[in-house]
């Protein structure tokens, strides 16, 4: 009896979800290379157990982190001895967690949505609810939307993406990705809304449409679904694959980690137990190899979007290396033009460059790939915010999000669609 009620207690402590009680996420401002080192040495000092959400840059920018309870009071007196001025951005993360989970049950008690007008686009969603949007939007638009499975997850779900395509056999194509990371839930909330603009718009609107008149577009909206189902049913905070490390109690490698350019270099990791870990060798992580097979075989990618958040940035290749790309002045001169399309919506500022000069030094990164593969036009956002509500973006936040960056998107598609 008392073992059965052990092991009870183990059950439900194994499938329970992670709380963060009294966690804060620190605003970190150094002022000199010395205090980023210091700041970069915190990674270390409290092994692991702290979450940069942005990572260290330069003087220029703040590193934002997520420092539990428990270790607080150290970090805090850690930043004071070093005379290292910081600002507390979340003052308790469980209390905004609990307001995202508010809406999330008032939404379900709505019930699912029968159909793609139905659907609320200003909420988030259950993985289910995203699938099963997926399959009513083809439905209801068989003649523009189909679905392909290019893999499975490590936990055996379907790798599904949408195809936009008027007709033509294997025509010049735009490739969108969101969700690679689990927790930074505008995006795939994004590009549901992207979905249903695209099916909605096309032979209504101008520039789409022409998009679409020559060219397919593929959207792959939970490019890490056992992450997006992790981050709802175990640790909201969960941006990594879910694939265990054999020799080490910590899962998951870092998808924006796994790729083959410039793999293992500077700006990753080789331990499995941080946020950026590479994985053990290019394309480990089914999630990624599924996209290199398709764009490879596709052979006829000519414009490669991935998505992330937050920070409000567009960027284009490098990652790994300051060596600029040969089509910089294009793909500079392009990112000026889509943020500020971007920006006429709502005045949002977006900052843009190649990714090492704007974010970091971060290799084995997607669009470095996907340039190296010859897509010229690779470009990777950070939609909002700059750090307020960083991952946990109000619900309130989604359609104008959404709406903004799809303006940008459509400047970067007719740019591709006029020069390939
Ligand atoms: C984006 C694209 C390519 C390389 C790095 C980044 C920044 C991104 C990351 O992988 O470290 C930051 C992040 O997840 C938040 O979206
Ligand atoms: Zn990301």
């Amino acid at each position: 009896m008392r073992s059965l009620l052990l092991l009870t207690v183990l059950v439900c402590a194994a499938l329970a979800k992670e709380t963060f009680h009294g966690h804060q996420v620190l605003r970190i401002q150094a002022k000199d290379k010395t205090q980023l080192a210091l700041i970069k040495e915190l990674e270390q000092v409290f092994e692991n157990q702290l979450d940069f959400w942005r990572d260290v840059t330069d003087v220029s920018s703040p590193v934002d982190i997520r420092v539990p309870a428990e270790t607080l009071d150290q970090v805090k007196e850690y930043l004071d001895s070093w005379e290292i001025s910081f600002e507390t951005m979340i003052e308790d993360l469980q209390a905004i967690l609990d307001e995202e989970q508010k809406e999330m049950e008032s939404a379900a008690r709505a019930g699912a949505a029968k159909n793609t007008d139905s659907f609320d686009y200003a909420r988030y969603h259950t993985l289910d609810e995203l699938y099963s949007f997926q399959d009513m939007l083809v439905s209801e638009y068989p003649n523009l939307v189909s679905k392909l499975v290019i893999g499975q997850s490590y936990e055996g779900r379907p790798l599904s993406v949408l195809k936009f395509s008027t007709g033509g056999t294997n025509r010049p194509a735009i490739w969108i990705d969101t969700g690679i990371h689990s927790r930074e839930w505008v995006t795939q909330a994004s590009g549901t809304w992207f979905a249903k603009k695209i099916a909605q718009d096309y032979g209504k609107e101008t520039v789409l449409t022409s998009i679409l008149d020559k060219m397919d577009i593929f959207l792959e909206i939970v490019t890490n679904p056992d992450g997006y189902q992790f981050t709802h049913s175990n640790n909201r905070m969960w941006r990594k694959t879910r694939k265990p490390n054999p020799g080490s109690s910590c899962v998951g490698v870092d998808p924006n980690r796994n790729w083959d350019a410039g793999f293992g270099g500077p700006g990753s990791s080789s331990s499995p137990c941080t946020e950026t870990y590479r994985g053990p060798s290019p394309h480990s992580e089914s999630e990624v190899k599924a996209i290199v097979d398709f764009v490879l075989q596709h052979g006829n990618i000519k414009e490669f979007v991935s998505i992330h958040a937050y920070s409000q940035m567009l960027m284009y290749p490098y990652g790994y290396t300051a060596t600029p790309v040969k089509d910089q002045a294009e793909l500079h001169a392009l990112a000026e033009k889509a943020v500020n399309a971007l920006t006429a919506v709502y005045g949002t500022r977006y900052k843009y460059g190649s990714i090492i000069n704007v974010i970091y030094q971060a290799s084995g990164g997607t669009i470095d790939w996907t340039y190296n593969v010859g897509i010229k036009y690779s470009y990777t956002f950070e939609l909002r915010d700059t750090g307020r509500y960083g991952f946990l973006l109000p619900a309130t936040q989604i359609i104008p999000t959404a709406a903004e960056t799809w303006e940008a998107m459509l400047v970067l598609m007719s740019h591709a669609k006029n020069n390939s």
